[in-house]
């Protein structure tokens, strides 16, 4: 198994093995509920900007990789979702501009969400921290390994990865892990059958730069 081919991997106990365990700090600080374009808070900041994070961003994507967005998801008895399998194909910008090949613009939250050209998504990697337990029963994502590597897929390309491989691989991690994910992975996540808390900080990186005038929403690190 490896990144490049399966598109993901996982580091079990990684909060616990940033400097000064950070775990138990990101837990009491986390977000009260789930919020898009996080980067602002204080404890997602630090965290995106953490020396162990920039360094494993910098590795898989280049030196001049920074966080670019964040997401804090929290599946729990009141919020219990489930998403098909799905490729990531959206960022946020600053301003909304005309540039070929920036399509489907939409405002979420006040902030304007695009879906770019696939070069771009290809120079972003999801690093997907984990504040609690989750495990196949509350709400691990699934995974169909290496779909990365077909680039992006319509809808009827999806079905057929699903066609030729019904099961996707279901991706527990330990509270404390990191399951760092290519966003063109095709990936799915279900409804916990035992829902309790399944927290997930969500933060992009890319060493990217978009065509001017077109400025990443927030960049830290
Ligand atoms: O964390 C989840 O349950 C959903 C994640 C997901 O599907 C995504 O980030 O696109």
């Amino acid at each position: 198994m490896s990144f490049d081919a399966d598109g993901f991997s996982i580091y079990e106990g990684f909060l616990q093995r940033l400097q000064g365990n950070r775990l138990q700090e990101l837990q009491n600080s986390a977000p009260p509920a789930n919020a898009r374009n996080c980067l602002a808070h204080a404890a997602i900041r630090e965290l995106a900007a953490a020396p162990e994070c920039r360094e494993l961003a910098g590795a898989l994507l280049g030196e001049k990789a920074r966080a670019v967005k964040a997401t804090f998801f929290d599946k729990n008895p009141d919020k219990n979702w489930k998403v098909p399998p799905h490729q990531d194909v959206t960022i946020t910008v600053r301003e909304k501009a005309d540039v070929a090949g920036f399509t489907c613009w939409t405002i979420k939250d006040g902030v304007p969400n695009v879906q770019p050209p696939s070069e771009v998504l290809e120079r972003i990697v999801a690093f997907r921290f984990h504040l609690d337990d989750c495990s196949a029963d509350n709400g691990a994502l699934i995974v169909w390994p290496g779909s990365h590597r077909a680039g992006r897929l319509k809808d009827d390309g999806i079905d057929h990865w699903l066609l030729e491989k019904p099961l996707g691989l279901t991706c527990p991690v330990g509270a404390g892990g990191l399951m760092v994910m290519r966003p063109l992975l095709i990936h799915a996540s279900s409804q916990a059958v035992r829902p309790s808390h399944r927290r997930v900080i969500h933060i992009e990186y890319t060493a990217a730069d978009l065509p001017a005038p077109l400025r990443w929403y927030d960049e830290v690190g």
